[in-house]
């Protein structure tokens, strides 16, 4: 008795002291603590009757299953036959029911659709989730396990869902020695020296939670590629993989290194046109399909940072692209060949580039401003690419900043189907020190209006295929998982995983109902948490521009690691590496002039585009530096002088950040205090990183600007040398050691 009492102690002190380590993400199913609603749903369900045989099959009914019992605290036997209050799983194939109510009206469902309806069967009551495939009805369990876990009432239900954009693929950027280029969250997840004996459960909840949000698709590794990963020994591991994600719905690409076929073929060339080449691809896709048969693609980064590509043998991306194109089409794979890029020759022509000389500098790029230049490469190939190709654009014309102006490809290509890049991992907004909901971010990109077929031609309708008309579409988000217990580092970047899902299955979602339903699933459905927690979400991006880079500023993050601020780097190897570049700060003012008068850029969007962002007057604050090159003085549209703003902008942006710790703060009885104490000490951390950016950047441009910090503000409490001499060697993310 003595012992069972202490065992009971000892276990009842673990779980407060040791809480939630955030593993079980949006799926850590909860007892319903509400009387009523359990009632209600205990009515409303009494077993599940599921239909076929598949692996898929069975995980949705397992899934199904397991969250009942959980939330409804009760044993859901599984019928044979549908009896009162069941749900019934399946599809018109194994389904007679089912196949009669798909039958009856115009679904469309396709491949990965699924409907939720209360039903009666026989005068009987019943719940259908079904589909025309298998994967659709797992989709359409986790949408109706998110309906209880969500306290949404089920008496009548009527959903039809069905996805926008059909490739809906995470990026890692992984390498084979388990770094992770920018990631922040630990080391790769996919334990490479141990595949394919070892099957650790990371793999299987990766793929549980992926295919909660819809993601089908994964590419493996990291775009800076190494050809190892297509020789048989490695291989075999990536099938070992793809069969733990195929009855997940998710197909695994890799990306392809161009120049494999001299690194690991024992060619001595690589170029696209070359029959040993063409040949030694197409042997290398039989290969694969022969043991991955619902392989997915190629990913393909050419050309770019360092990587080889079709360009270094005179050839151009639209022929690179189409000979990977041509050894995937017969087993229906594809290829995502990537747009980001920035002339190599722009080195050349700059060689004269000296630290300091800043002025003739600007002169200097005006005309190759790297903003330009993957529209300048890829908007002649348009119409050369082969059907089964997509562009695969990031969503603003530099890097992943916490805020850009919609990438001037979108729009500019109509008969190419090109898919969205995001960047879920925040190589640029703080890594995994801060919190910053990126559904914000997301969708502003999403609803921006390219103009390119007249008004209404969002970014959105570009991608998804409807604008133009294309088979295929896609959307990519550069992972931010790692081995942390909590998968992203932040427990915070969970919620930007799902996010990325949920808008790439609808990104007509809003930002707010998106962060509405993470944080229910995520936490509870305590109005008294989820409402400040929303706020603090949703906050949370423009905190991050206000206080890194506001008004339009970008790429003033330090070099290399990109943590911290570094606008005064000026040494790094090409010009369009420094920050000085794309600040331009001098004595008269700052930004990038991107007009007619300056490098033209943005003669690349459409008039009305154009004209939006054109006037210097009428720009909108958020793009204004990155359009305009603004004298310091200068009274902008929100009432105050440039200098005055930006100084505005910076300490608003750390007044948030401290009203986000002390909201999370007086939230401490409402979580446990394990997740609490995360989110407060990193809470803690991006207070003092704010700190840093604000007083750092501000000291270093009123070098130029001579002015004073108007009254009110808080003063630096260390001058700019101290902030210039902070290094940080040992930053993550880094990767190398390809
Ligand atoms: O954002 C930059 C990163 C590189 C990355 C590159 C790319 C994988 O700093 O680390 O390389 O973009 O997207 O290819």
């Amino acid at each position: 008795m003595r012992k069972s009492i202490f065992t009971f102690l000892i276990l009842f002190s673990c779980i407060l002291v040791k809480g939630d380590d955030g593993y079980k993400l949006w799926l850590g199913y909860q007892k319903l603590n509400e009387p009523v609603l359990l009632k209600q749903y205990n009515e409303a369900i009494s077993g599940i009757v599921a239909k076929g045989q598949s692996a898929t099959l069975k995980i949705a009914e397992d899934e199904l299953r397991l969250a009942l019992e959980i939330m409804l605290q009760k044993k859901i036997p599984g019928l044979n036959i549908p009896a009162n209050n069941a749900i019934l799983l399946g599809t018109p194939e194994n389904s007679n029911e089912i196949r009669k109510l798909l039958l009856s009206g115009d679904l469309k469902l396709g491949n990965e659709g699924f409907i939720i309806k209360s039903h009666k069967i026989n005068n009987i009551n019943t719940i259908i989730i079904a589909a025309n495939k298998d994967i659709g009805v797992l989709y359409g369990v986790f949408a109706f396990i998110q309906l209880i876990q969500t306290h949404q009432p089920i008496g009548k239900l009527s959903i039809i869902n069905v996805p926008k954009i059909k490739n809906r693929v995470l990026n890692h950027w992984d390498n084979l020695n388990r770094s992770v280029e920018r990631g922040y969250a630990g080391i790769s997840i996919w334990n490479w020296h141990t595949l394919p004996g070892y099957i650790d459960q990371r793999y299987i909840d990766y793929a549980r939670a992926n295919a909660s949000i819809g993601i089908n698709g994964t590419v493996l590794t990291n775009v800076n590629a190494n050809s190892q990963v297509l020789t048989p020994a490695y291989l075999v591991k990536v099938k070992a993989l793809a069969d733990v994600f195929r009855p997940y719905g998710i197909k695994v690409y890799l990306t392809a290194k161009f120049s494999a076929p001299i690194e690991i073929g024992g060619l001595k060339t690589a170029d696209p046109l070359n029959d040993d080449v063409i040949r030694w691809w197409k042997n290398k896709c039989r290969e694969i399909y022969s043991i991955i048969p619902d392989f997915g693609g190629f990913l393909v980064k050419a050309n770019s940072e360092g990587q080889p590509g079709p360009q270094g043998y005179g050839k151009t991306h639209a022929d690179g692209a189409n000979m990977f194109a041509d050894a995937l089409q017969p087993y229906g794979g594809i290829v995502m060949w990537r747009a980001f890029v920035y002339d190599v020759r722009v080195q050349k022509e700059e060689e004269h580039f000296t630290e300091g000389s800043v002025g003739a500098h600007t002169q200097t790029i005006a005309s190759n401003d790297r903003f330009k230049q993957a529209y300048n490469e890829f908007k002649p190939l348009d119409g050369q690419f082969k059907k089964n190709v997509l562009v695969q654009v990031k969503n603003g014309p530099i890097d992943f900043q916490p805020r850009e102006p919609f990438s001037p490809l979108f729009g500019a290509m109509p008969k190419t189907p090109l898919m969205m890049e995001f960047q879920i991992t925040q190589e640029y907004l703080g890594q995994s020190t801060t919190l910053a909901y990126l559904a914000p971010m997301f969708k502003e990109c999403l609803d921006s209006d390219t103009y390119s077929n007249g008004k209404g031609s969002t970014v959105a309708k570009v991608i998804d295929g409807t604008l133009d008309e294309h088979a295929i579409s896609g959307i990519a988000g550069v992972a931010n998982i790692g081995n942390d217990r909590n998968w992203t580092g932040h427990l915070f970047g969970q919620a930007n995983w799902y996010a990325f899902g949920r808008l790439a299955w609808n990104y007509d979602l809003p930002a707010e109902a998106i962060a509405d339903e993470w944080i229910r699933r995520t936490f509870n459905n305590n109005n008294h948490f989820i409402k400040p927690v929303k706020k603090i979400m949703l906050a949370s991006r423009a905190a991050v521009v206000n206080y890194m880079t506001p008004l339009g500023l970008n790429h003033i993050m330090a070099t290399s690691h990109h943590y911290g601020p570094g606008p005064w780097v000026s040494n790094a190897g090409r010009a369009d590496w420094n920050p000085v570049y794309y600040h331009k700060a001098d004595s008269v003012g700052i930004g990038f002039n991107r007009t007619e008068s300056g490098s033209n850029a943005l003669a690349q969007y459409a008039p009305e585009v154009q004209q939006q962002w054109g006037n210097i007057n009428a720009c909108d604050y958020k793009y204004l530096l990155w359009f305009h090159h603004v004298p310091w003085n200068q009274k902008i549209n929100t009432g105050r002088t440039l200098w005055d703003e930006l100084c505005y902008r910076y300490n608003s942006g750390v007044d948030t950040v401290r009203w986000m710790q002390h909201t999370w703060n007086a939230l401490d009885k409402q979580v446990d205090r394990e997740r609490h104490q995360h989110v407060k000490m990193l809470l803690g951390i991006q207070e003092q990183e704010a700190i840093w950016w604000r007083n750092s950047c501000l000291l270093y441009f009123q070098t130029f600007s001579q002015m004073p910090f108007p009254p009110g503000f808080e003063k630096p409490d260390k001058d700019l040398s101290y902030y210039q001499s902070l290094k940080f060697p040992f930053a993550p993310g880094i990767g190398g050691n390809l």
